[in-house]
């Protein structure tokens, strides 16, 4: 399967193929999963910028609704993370007089709120109601849209060019990236930054993390897909930042060309990406088939352990839950809930697999004997937060980077 490119038009040849998936986060009630939306989840590299991303693409008003699931303020990692963030803004470029800052998929405030204390002007712009409604009781100034260019050219006649543009795990989910570029480029001021963070590419590959594929993640970035868009788009990558959330992120900063220096970083990572061969096809189809492997691995793992009479609950039930289940066939028979902190979720099923959703009291109030993590990016917080599981002989089962038991 081929396609164009998002970016420049090249050509895109399919590499992965996880077969027919579901929306990531649709996290249907019981009763409604009779009409399920499905697509193929095949991604590729294009042949010309090296952009990694999804071949078929979902219309982003059917992923982002008003009933949105996901809260990035869900973890005590991630508010810490999006604090101190928000912290280095107010410190190095925040600083002029009457600075403005504008925050494309600004979720629950995570970040802004912080900025909002400060007093500092700033405007997030998020399409999904529910985490908007929750921002702005958080004294978060919200625009409830989708980013793109005419919506650029809107806040820079009503608030004028942004110090900062900033976007968290939103940018790559931006299937008119193109667009996104040319309204960043008009918004910024003339020594402004676009600073966003978004899964790996490296990171993913080197780990095997094929969950991290699904519908809303349109594009896998790489420094040197980035650094290739940004010139396409009148900017120039300044500076790359390796941070450890979901599993390995990258922060990319991007300026009008000549206004910051570029940093040595940029050059070491687009070294490393080259020696380690990241953008080239047959490396994405290699990924694909340790992806099988370790598929094959868990699927029959936890039909081992069915068949020897041990009971299995998943733990976590993030986006990632729904590639995995889906493409290791893992149902309710195998696992019969898997528990999340998120109130949205609860009373729920993940999309296609239809797993219940509970909260985590129906985890504490009857240990499994194994406990399978889909949100092992957030291993440390909840291993620590279930110590009690592990110390009455609970077991965690994992499946990134290989499929282990600890
Ligand atoms: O791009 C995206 C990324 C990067 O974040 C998204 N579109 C949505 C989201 O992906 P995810 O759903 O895979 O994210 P998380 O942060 O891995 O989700 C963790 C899940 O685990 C949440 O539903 C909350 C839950 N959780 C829990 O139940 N107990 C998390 C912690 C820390 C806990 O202690
Ligand atoms: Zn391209």
């Amino acid at each position: 399967m081929d396609n164009r490119c998002r970016i420049c038009d090249g050509m895109v040849k399919g590499a992965v193929d996880l077969g027919m998936q579901p929306r990531a986060n649709a996290f249907p009630l019981p009763g409604e999963t009779s009409d399920e939306f499905f697509f193929r989840l095949t991604v590729g590299m294009c042949d010309s910028c090296t952009m990694v991303q999804l071949l078929e693409d979902i219309p982003q008003e059917v992923r982002y609704h008003d009933g949105y699931p996901y809260h990035a303020s869900g973890s005590a990692g991630h508010r810490r993370h999006f604090e101190g963030i928000a912290e280095t803004f107010l410190e190095a470029e925040l600083t002029g007089r009457d600075p403005f800052i504008a925050e494309i998929g600004s979720n629950d405030g995570v970040m802004l709120a912080k900025i909002a204390e400060a007093g500092v002007r700033h405007l997030g712009v998020e399409p999904s109601r529910e985490v908007a409604e929750l921002s702005m009781s958080r004294g978060v100034q919200v625009l409830p849209e989708f980013f793109d260019e005419s919506t650029a050219e809107r806040i820079c006649a009503e608030h004028g060019h942004a110090d900062v543009v900033f976007g968290a795990n939103a940018i790559a989910h931006i299937s008119h990236l193109a667009s996104v570029l040319r309204g960043v480029e008009r918004l910024l001021a003339r020594d402004g930054v676009f600073v966003f963070e978004e899964p790996y590419l490296g990171s993913v590959v080197a780990q095997t993390a094929f969950d991290m594929l699904y519908d809303e993640h349109s594009f896998v970035f790489s420094v040197r897909a980035i650094q290739a868009a940004a010139e396409r788009f009148g900017l120039e990558l300044v500076r790359v930042e390796h941070v450890p959330l979901h599993g390995g992120s990258m922060r990319y900063t991007l300026a009008r060309p000549g206004q910051r220096p570029v940093s040595p970083a940029v050059h070491e990572w687009r070294g490393l990406e080259d020696a380690g061969r990241l953008a080239e096809h047959a490396t994405l189809e290699d990924f694909g088939r340790r992806a099988r492997r370790i598929g094959d691995d868990l699927a029959g793992l936890l039909g081992d352990l069915r068949a020897k009479g041990h009971r299995v609950v998943g733990y976590g039930a993030p986006a990632k839950a729904a590639t995995v289940t889906n493409y290791c066939g893992i149902g309710p028979d195998v696992v019969p809930f898997v528990c999340d902190s998120t109130p949205s979720k609860q009373g729920r099923v993940i999309a296609g697999t239809h797993i219940p959703v509970k909260s985590p009291k129906a985890f504490s109030d009857d240990y499994p004997d194994y406990a399978l993590l889909f949100a092992w990016n957030h291993a440390e917080e909840i291993m620590a937060k279930e110590r009690k599981f592990s110390e009455r002989g609970g077991r965690w089962i994992l499946y990134v980077p290989e499929v282990h038991i600890v």
